[in-house]
């Protein structure tokens, strides 16, 4: 397995959930963490929890100039980013595509889509030119798997899961890994956000159940890029036990 201290994470979207336990268990392994988000009171909490190994930049990923020049910025021990885990992304509304909110969709491009691949482009070349580095994606079972409401959220997931595999073809040869995990019900803020801070409906989500724990999907990022440099995991889909599929839906007479 890799030595973790020789690390420079990149997590975008480290102020809540997946991104914060991933930000978490590198630094406790002894990596060097660039977290980021919009929410610098976060930020500046987990830097006070973790400690100079987390270097906060607030930025928004949909602002593309704003995102390639806080990068340059980064200090010296933080610039050589080796790890990437474009993170950042986010659910809104669950109506059926002919009553959807057509500004969710645009925020869930920019971001799932758009935000990903500045933060990509601006990181890749760095990689490329050292001969070594890891692009981690949080896609998602809504990426492959359909569901009522799940419209323009699963097919930013879509885009993320061929995006990973497209980078892989273009990566022949440079030694630089692409890893898109897909996972399922975890329990964070997204159902939060995608109700736009409806709690009691958030809440229902995750009623009864036991979901994935965004430290669970923190400890398979670590996983993943902790493998020796000869193994690229192209894809990992991980499910909470208690979550499964359902039968086709028919519409009858
Ligand atoms: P959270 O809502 O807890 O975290 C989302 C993170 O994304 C926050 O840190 C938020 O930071 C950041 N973010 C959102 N928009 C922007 C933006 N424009 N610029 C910068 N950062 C942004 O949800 P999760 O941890 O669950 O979500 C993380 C990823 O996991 C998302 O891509 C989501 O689609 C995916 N996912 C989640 C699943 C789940 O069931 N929870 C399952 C499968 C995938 P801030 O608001 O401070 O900017
Ligand atoms: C999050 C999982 O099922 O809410 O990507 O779309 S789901």
């Amino acid at each position: 397995m890799l030595d973790p201290s020789t690390f420079i994470v990149l997590i975008t979207g480290a102020t809540s959930g997946i991104g914060a336990a991933t930000a978490r268990r590198y630094v406790l392994a002894g990596a060097r963490v660039v977290g980021t988000g919009r929410r610098t009171e976060r930020l500046i909490a987990l830097r006070d929890e973790l400690g100079a190994n987390f270097h906060p930049l607030e930025v928004d990923v949909r602002d593309r100039v704003a995102l390639g020049a806080a990068l340059d910025k980064l200090p010296e021990s933080f610039r050589n980013i080796n790890v990437v885990f474009a993170n950042a992304g986010l659910a809104l509304g669950l109506e059926p595509a002919h009553a959807a909110s057509l500004d969710d969709w645009e925020e869930m491009v920019d971001t799932n889509i758009k935000g990903l691949l500045y933060t990509v482009r601006a990181t890749l070349p760095g990689m490329v030119e050292r001969g070594e580095g890891h692009v981690v994606f949080t896609g998602s079972v809504a990426g492959d798997y359909p569901y009522p409401g799940g419209n323009v959220y699963g097919a930013t997931k879509a885009f993320v899961k061929q995006f990973a595999l497209n980078l892989i073809a273009d990566l022949a040869g440079t030694r630089v890994r692409v890893t898109n995990i897909e996972p399922g019900l975890v329990e964070t803020e997204f159902s939060l956000v995608r109700f736009h801070g409806d709690s009691e409906k958030s809440g229902g989500i995750y009623a009864n159940t036991q979901p994935l724990t965004a430290e669970d999907i923190a400890e398979q990022v670590f996983f993943v890029t902790s493998v020796p440099r000869h193994v690229n995991i192209n894809r990992i889909q991980p499910f909470a036990t208690c979550q499964s599929f359902s039968p086709f839906k028919i519409t009858r007479g």
